[in-house]
């Protein structure tokens, strides 16, 4: 909104020149995001405590978790409504990939939030079921995927790491790799999603390492120096991956350890989903794997122990899936836990931005 209010006084104000530019907007749709959550943080935790919407703690659970019944939870709500008031303040509002992103983003929070809503506040025990959450998951990652396969200057070509030069085209198959990028990733999120700040620290890790990415994407020079596939018009996603990095630094103020607030699945499903759609949009799906390396080996774990322990009839490969429970139980300490699995999210973050080099 402000890129069109402002941007066209360039003429006779010459400061207003800087609108123009997608790294000044990326940096200040971050702080807006970031100041949204952290001016906004306190009062929201003092509502969810006064609607009583507080964490109900599986009795199976670690020990260690036993205190955290009551802490107030849907905190995604506030990182939502920072990401599109950034987002909207700060983009091109005609941008086609914005409104693709935002539309992943509010209706995966829309799932969320039901579900949320459904145990929290109805305080049923089960909120969707896993089926119907997946469905509608999988539409709305279908329709994003088609509607980025419409875009005439978008190719269906799927890069592959390392190997710039091998680009398969698969056509409208390419909705179907969208669509298991878009819900894999909303899910391995919602996993990793146990610890404070196990989540959306690695969460920022990734919107900035695809904030590079979309910038470089969108620009026709450095895409062409760099060998990665040209998107023309992806570098204003770069924004909403300022917007998504600065809302989780400002949710991160809260729900760093002890946490004050827990994001919820109207936070984790969203925010997985968001990422997924910006490596489609900016031709980067498999990296993905890289950049959001820990909720892949997050997802991993579960899928390990659950397809072990039907298989065996009860044994384990961990101690508890997922496996930031499997070290909280050998007795690492949470922060201990949280703080190494976010050094391990780094160093496959620069491994991914290696790739730029590599070919
Ligand atoms: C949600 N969420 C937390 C909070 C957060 C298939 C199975 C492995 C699924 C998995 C599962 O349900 N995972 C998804 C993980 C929950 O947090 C809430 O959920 C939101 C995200 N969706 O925002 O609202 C608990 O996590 C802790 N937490 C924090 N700090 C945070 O900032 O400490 C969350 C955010 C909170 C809090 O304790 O209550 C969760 O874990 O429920 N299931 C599991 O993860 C369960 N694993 C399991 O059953 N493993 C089995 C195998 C055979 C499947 C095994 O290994 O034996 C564990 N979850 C819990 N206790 N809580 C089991 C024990």
């Amino acid at each position: 909104m402000l890129y069109h209010l402002l941007y066209p006084l360039h003429t006779s104000i010459s400061a207003f020149n800087v609108f123009r530019y997608i790294t000044f907007r990326a940096i200040y749709a971050s702080l807006t995001a970031f100041l949204i959550c952290f001016v906004m943080g306190p009062w929201f935790i003092r509502k969810l405590s006064a609607m009583q919407i507080g964490q109900y703690i599986r009795e199976d659970g670690p020990e260690a978790h036993h205190k955290k019944a009551g802490t107030p939870t849907m905190g995604g709500t506030l990182i939502i409504f920072a990401v599109t008031t950034a987002t909207l303040l700060w983009v091109n509002l005609t941008n086609i990939y914005i409104w693709i992103l935002l539309l992943v983003t509010l209706s995966y929070a829309g799932i969320g939030f039901t579900d949320d809503y459904l145990m929290q506040v109805k305080k049923r025990n089960k909120g969707l079921t896993v089926r119907g959450k997946l469905a509608l998951q999988v539409i709305f990652a279908a329709a994003a995927g088609a509607l980025v396969c419409m875009q005439p200057d978008f190719d269906t070509q799927v890069t592959i790491p390392f190997f710039k030069q091998i680009r398969p085209d698969l056509g409208w198959g390419y909705v179907i790799v969208a669509v298991l990028v878009i819900v894999g990733t909303s899910n391995a999120v919602n996993l990793t999603d146990g610890l404070d700040g196990l989540a959306i620290g690695p969460v920022i890790i990734a919107a900035v390492t695809y904030m590079v990415f979309a910038y470089v994407a969108g620009h026709v020079k450095f895409a062409s120096y760099l060998q990665i596939n040209y998107v023309a018009a992806s570098g204003e996603t770069a924004i909403f991956c300022g917007a998504l990095a600065g809302a989780g630094l400002g949710f991160l103020w809260f729900n760093a350890y002890p946490a004050q607030m827990f994001m919820g699945d109207v936070g984790s499903l969203p925010l997985g989903g968001a990422l997924g759609t910006i490596a489609v949009i900016t031709k980067q799906e498999i990296l993905l794997v890289i950049v959001g390396g820990l909720f892949v080996v997050e997802a991993l774990s579960v899928i390990l122990q659950v397809g072990f322990f039907k298989m065996t009839k009860g044994r384990r490969i961990f101690r508890m899936a997922p496996l930031h429970h499997h070290f909280e139980l050998k007795g690492w300490a949470e922060p201990k836990v949280i703080v190494r699995f976010w050094i391990i999210a780094i160093a496959m973050a620069l491994i991914a931005m290696s790739t730029l080099k590599l070919r």
